[in-house]
């Protein structure tokens, strides 16, 4: 049976000393969620263009996983204090691996940070702070442990005619939600997939006859025994197949 690798975009924990190189990482549920539904999940270090394009050229898929917010600077803005702590290493890293995958027409699944960047990639701006941005009655950082792996906090809306509505026929259904920033303005070729109930994007995928890239916002390989997340991640696998020799 056919097992595609797939690229993680990884996280780097600064160490002291004697260990004082950073540890290279991603988090448990995204290893999980790519072994349950059939990938192998590879973790690199964080690398530049040539070795992110390297890196690519042997993967079958790339998954753009969550984590810290994204450098306002990225897309034109400066930082709100609201903002969180910036990595600006693994900004460089997410977008040379983003870019390699593109450039090979690699599979690329984005998960909230990863739906966040990608939007900034080509070209959209975030809000860096719903509750002060964007103010709704839901609460999109849900961080309750553990509710956050199996429950649902808010529903989303989905897009009619969309790849995500073509994968459940479902108009609604519930997501968890664990973002304080979200997409504002789309990027080109960002076409939303579905909303959050008071209109924050939740959704979208890559307008490409030969590009495969999907966006969600909340975390699917979270909810590891949900019916929606094994048809989301099984759906972003099986894509990863077929591109294999
Ligand atoms: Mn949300």
């Amino acid at each position: 049976m056919k097992t595609p690798l797939i690229v993680l975009t990884p996280q780097n924990m600064p160490m002291e000393a004697p260990f004082d190189k950073p540890y290279n990482y991603s988090n448990g549920y995204n290893t999980s969620a790519i072994i349950k539904w059939g990938g192998m999940p590879v973790i690199p270090t964080y690398l530049n263009e040539e070795q992110a394009l390297a890196l690519m050229e042997k993967a079958d898929g790339l998954m753009m996983t969550g984590g810290a917010d994204i450098d306002p600077a990225l897309y034109g803005q400066e930082k709100m204090e609201q903002c969180g702590t910036i990595e600006y290493d693994r900004d460089k890293s997410d977008i040379a691996l983003l870019k390699a995958a593109l450039a090979l027409k690699k599979p690329v699944l984005c998960i909230c940070r990863g739906c966040q960047i990608a939007n900034v990639y080509f070209g959209g701006t975030m809000y860096q702070d719903l509750p002060t941005q964007a103010p709704s009655e839901i609460k999109h950082s849900f961080y309750e442990y553990p509710a956050l792996t199996q429950e649902t906090t808010h529903n989303i809306k989905v897009v009619p005619g969309t790849p995500l509505h073509q994968l459940f026929g479902e108009e609604e259904f519930g997501t968890n939600s664990l973002h304080h920033q979200a997409v504002k303005d789309l990027g080109k070729g960002v076409v939303p997939m579905a909303y959050a109930t008071d209109g924050i994007l939740e959704s979208w995928y890559l307008d490409s006859d030969d590009q495969w890239l999907r966006a969600y916002q909340w975390h699917p390989e979270m909810m590891l025994e949900s019916p929606h997340s094994a048809v989301i991640i099984t759906d972003f696998i099986n894509e990863c197949k077929k591109n294999m020799k």
